[in-house]
C-alpha cells in the first residue's frame, strides 16, 4: 500500500483519528487521505488540544506539527505533556530524504530537538517503518509512566510502497501491584509513630480505586495533596485534608508531626527555593510509576491499586478526622465586596459542578483548588508551570465530548488566544472564566516578597479588551458580577467567555 494511504489507514485502525495539527509543505504529502483533522492556528495549540482530548477520555491522541518550526514552537507543550504524564503521539513532517545532505529549507535534526522531552523519538528510515513505528510509539507512550513520543515522517516516503498498514493491538496494562514491596511498606508503617499520606496526580492517570481513602482510613492518618497537583490526587474531594505548598520549608512545617511520609502517586514539587533540606530525618516511601531515587523505599506499580492492597496489610495507628465543609456566606460577602476571585469561583464551582475544570488561574489557583476541590477526572492543570496550556487543553476536552470549564488569568489567556478560532469552528462547549487583574499578578506578588524594587514595575501591568478579543473570534462574552451571570455563561451555547474584574492590589502568595 502506498505510504500516505498506509499512514491514514494505520492511524484509523489504531483509533488515532481525529488528529489535531497545523500543516506545512512537509506534511501535505502525508495528510492527503486524512479529513478527520482539527485545524489549530498555531502549532503548539495542536499539542494542547490533543492533550485535552486525551485527558477527556484517556484515549491515545495525535498532534501533527510542521517540521522544525512547528516542533520548535511546540516544545513547551511537549514538555508539559511529559511533566503531566500524558501519552501523546507527536508527528512532524521531515524534508525529502533525497536531499537532506544539502540541508534544504526547513531541514533540522528533529529527533535531536525533541529528545529530552519524549520517551521515544524516531525518524522513519524506510516507508515500511510506518505501521510498526506507530505501534512502537503508542506502546512506549502507554507503558507506565506515560509520556509523549515523537515520530518524524519524511515527505518522500509518502509516495513509496509501505506494505500493510498497522492493525489494532492491545496496549500494555497499568495494574501492576508489587505485593512484596508493599509488605515492606506495611512493616515500616507498623514501626512508625505517626505516618501520613501525600497523594498525587498519578492516581488520576492510572485510575482511582479508592485506595488512598482506604489506606488513610486503615492507618487512621491524614492525607495531603502533593504541592501543585496537576490532577485529582484522590477519588473524592473529602479525602484531601490540605494541599502542601511547593517550598521545602513549608512542606517541612506541614509534615512536622509525622515520622513516615507515604507518597502515593505523588511528587514533592518545589518552588521557590528555600535554604533548607526537604523532610530532614523523616522516612519517605514512594509508591507509583515514576520512581526517582530520591526516597529510601520505592515500590513500582499502580499507586492507588497498590494503596488499596496496602490497606489490607496495615494496623490502625490513630483516628482519621473527617472535616465537614460548610458554606461561609459571610466570607463570601466579604470576598464579593473586595472583588476577590474566591467570590466568583465559589459561584462557578456550584454552577459548573458537572464539568471538569482546567486551572490556569495562576495567582487564584490556590483558592480555585479549595473552592472546587478535587474529584477524579475533574481537575486539570499544567504540571510544568507553562502558561498558554489551559485554553487548548480545555478546548480539546470539549472537542472530545466533555464540556469543560477553564478558569484563566488575563495574562495567560493571551498566550494561545487563537485557540478561540478552533473552539468556534468545531463548536467546542468550553466556558471560560477570565480573572481580570490587568497584570501579571503572581509576578507582582513574587517581586513584593523577594525583590521589592520590582513589584511596581510597569512591565508587569497591562489592559486588554477581552470582550473585543472574544468578538473578533465571533464568541459571545459577558461580565460576571452575580450568580445569574455565571448561570447565563453556563447556558450560552458553544464557547463563551465571562470576565470577572478582580480588585486591584498585590496578593500575599509567597513566604
Ligand atoms: C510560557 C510562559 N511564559 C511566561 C511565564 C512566566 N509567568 C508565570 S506566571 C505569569 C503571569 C500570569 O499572569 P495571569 O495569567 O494574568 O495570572 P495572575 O498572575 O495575574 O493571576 C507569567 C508571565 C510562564 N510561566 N510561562
Amino acid at each position: 500500500m502506498i505510504g500516505h494511504r498506509n499512514l491514514s489507514e494505520s492511524l484509523k485502525n489504531l483509533g488515532l483519528l481525529p488528529i489535531a495539527g497545523n500543516p506545512g509543505t512537509t506534511e501535505i504529502p502525508a495528510l492527503r487521505d486524512i479529513d478527520d483533522y482539527i485545524l489549530c492556528l498555531h502549532d503548539s495549540i495542536a499539542v494542547g488540544v490533543a492533550e485535552g482530548m486525551y485527558l477527556a477520555d484517556g484515549r491515545p491522541r495525535v498532534a501533527s506539527l510542521h517540521t522544525m518550526p512547528g516542533l520548535g514552537n511546540s516544545m513547551a507543550f511537549i514538555n508539559t505533556a511529559r511533566a503531566n504524564g500524558s501519552p501523546l503521539v507527536i508527528m512532524a513532517g521531515q524534508q525529502d530524504t533525497r536531499h537532506t545532505v544539502l540541508e534544504p529549507l526547513l531541514y533540522h535534526d528533529l529527533t535531536g530537538m525533541v529528545h529530552s522531552s519524549v520517551k521515544y523519538a524516531y525518524e522513519l528510515r524506510d516507508p515500511h517503518d510506518i505501521p510498526l513505528a506507530l505501534r512502537t510509539a503508542l506502546s512506549r507512550a502507554f507503558t507506565p509512566h506515560y509520556g509523549p513520543v515523537f515520530l518524524s515522517v519524511p515527505m518522500d516516503f509518502m509516495d513509496k510502497d509501505a506494505g500493510e498498514p498497522a492493525g489494532p493491538f492491545v496496549l500494555p496494562g497499568n495494574m501492576a501491584v508489587d505485593r512484596e514491596g508493599l509488605q515492606e511498606v506495611a512493616e515500616m508503617i507498623d514501626g512508625a509513630r505517626s505516618p501520613c499520606i501525600v497523594a498525587g496526580y498519578e492516581n488520576d492517570i492510572y485510575g482511582h480505586f479508592g485506595g488512598v481513602e482506604a489506606l488513610a482510613d486503615a492507618i487512621g492518618c491524614p492525607v495531603f495533596a502533593e504541592p501543585l497537583a496537576s490532577r485529582s490526587p484522590c477519588r473524592s474531594r473529602d479525602c484531601v485534608d490540605s494541599d502542601l505548598q511547593p517550598a521545602a520549608a513549608l512542606i517541612n512545617m506541614s509534615l512536622l508531626p509525622h515520622d513516615l511520609v507515604i507518597l502515593v502517586g505523588a511528587d514533592l514539587t518545589l518552588y521557590p527555593y528555600t535554604p533548607i533540606g526537604l523532610l530532614p530525618g523523616k522516612r519517605v516511601v514512594y509508591i507509583g510509576y515514576s520512581p526517582t531515587g530520591r526516597h529510601s523505599l520505592q515500590v513500582y506499580g499502580n499507586p492507588d491499586a497498590s494503596a488499596l492492597y496496602l490497606s489490607t496489610l496495615v494496623k490502625r495507628k490513630g483516628e482519621r478526622v473527617h472535616r465537614e465543609r460548610v458554606r461561609d456566606n459571610t466570607r463570601l460577602a466579604i470576598m464579593k465586596r473586595k472583588r476577590e476571585s474566591g467570590y466568583i469561583l465559589s459561584l462557578a464551582a456550584e454552577v459548573f459542578r458537572d464539568r471538569p475544570v482546567v486551572d490556569e488561574a495562576i495567582s487564584s489557583s490556590p483558592v480555585l483548588r479549595s473552592t472546587f476541590g478535587y474529584r477524579s477526572g475533574m481537575y486539570f492543570t499544567a504540571r510544568s508551570g507553562q502558561l498558554g496550556w489551559g485554553l487548548p487543553a480545555a478546548t480539546g476536552m470539549a472537542l472530545a465530548g466533555r464540556p469543560s470549564l477553564l478558569v484563566i488569568g488575563d495574562g495567560s489567556l493571551m498566550y494561545t488566544v487563537q485557540t478561540l478560532w478552533t473552539a468556534k469552528k468545531y463548536g467546542a462547549d468550553v466556558k471560560v472564566v477570565v480573572l481580570n487583574n490587568h497584570s501579571y499578578g503572581i509576578l507582582r506578588s513574587f517581586a513584593s516578597s523577594y525583590y521589592e524594587d520590582a513589584a511596581g514595575k510597569e512591565y508587569l501591568k497591562f489592559d486588554l479588551d477581552i470582550h473585543g478579543v472574544a468578538k473578533s473570534y465571533g464568541i459571545p462574552s459577558m461580565d460576571l458580577e452575580e450568580r445569574h451571570d455565571v448561570v447565563e455563561l453556563s447556558r450560552t451555547e458553544g464557547p463563551c467567555i465571562g470576565v470577572y474584574e478582580e480588585g486591584a492590589g498585590i496578593k500575599k502568595l509567597f513566604l
